[in-house]
């Protein structure tokens, strides 16, 4: 990258969408710098200048320019670097529309449902879990045969992993630990074998495996966040 051009992701190192952002410049091989933010001591001069309006990481800001919201985020990267790397977005119109679709359904459906498991315990549990294998079946009955049903490779993008691939993988790429922890199964391999398959591929693709916190890190902040939502739902 020329002096005249700079590119800084400000991130934190749990967000899952902060994630994404990373897993996006890494595939596509695009230097950039990262800043750790503070989201309890929220910082005026980078975190609340370049994003006031939801003063949320991630933000990308490019020559100083910033950008906010993931996905809004992912978009640009691809268009800015367009023939840079990997393409993360095919080239066909309807087939691009197809990803953007599965991308809404799991960062919206999928993420909120898995929120909830990792908040509940007992009975609220049990129904969390239901409800999140129930939305992941509408993945497997009818977004895994649309995203990966022509066999190109691993991926809904084919031998790489592209746009909805790296929301995937942001919703549930530590859905292992989150078994672990919660002594639960998350993700039923005979249920749901083509959704089981992709999180497997996508889990062991070699930038995803850098990229996520270490084990005792997320498990850390799983309990702490379980924790601080179970206590408070006790005290309502
Ligand atoms: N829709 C946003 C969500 C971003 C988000 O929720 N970021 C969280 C961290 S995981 C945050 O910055 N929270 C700070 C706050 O809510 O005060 C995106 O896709 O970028």
């Amino acid at each position: 990258m020329g002096e005249e051009s700079s590119l800084v992701l400000h991130g934190m190192w749990a967000s899952p969408f902060g994630k994404r952002v990373e897993l996006a410049l890494k595939i596509k091989g695009i230097p950039f710098e990262y800043v750790e933010e503070d989201l309890q001591n929220k910082n005026p001069s980078t975190l609340l200048k370049y994003n006031p309006v939801y003063k949320k990481v991630p933000v990308l800001v490019h020559n100083g320019n910033p950008i906010s919201e993931s996905l809004v985020i992912l978009e640009y990267i691809e268009e800015t670097w367009k023939n840079h790397g990997p393409a993360l977005l095919p080239q066909d119109p309807y087939e691009r529309a197809q990803l953007r679709f599965w991308a809404d359904f799991i960062n919206k459906q999928l993420f909120e449902a898995s929120v909830k498991v990792v908040m509940a315990a007992g009975e609220a549990l049990e129904k969390a879990i239901k409800d999140l294998r129930e939305k992941l079946k509408v993945v497997e009955e009818h977004g895994v045969k649309r995203l990966l049903g022509d066999g190109s490779g691993p991926f809904a993008n084919g031998q790489e992993v592209g746009f909805v691939d790296i929301v995937m993988w942001s919703v549930l790429g530590a859905y292992k630990i989150h078994e672990e922890v919660l002594g639960v199964k998350i993700i039923d391999e005979e249920e749901t074998p083509g959704v089981a398959s992709w999180l497997n591929s996508l889990i062991h693709h070699p930038l995803t495996k850098d990229i996520l916190p270490s084990k005792d890190k997320v498990v850390g902040l799983l309990q702490y966040v379980r924790h601080s939502a179970l206590s408070s739902s006790a005290a309502a």
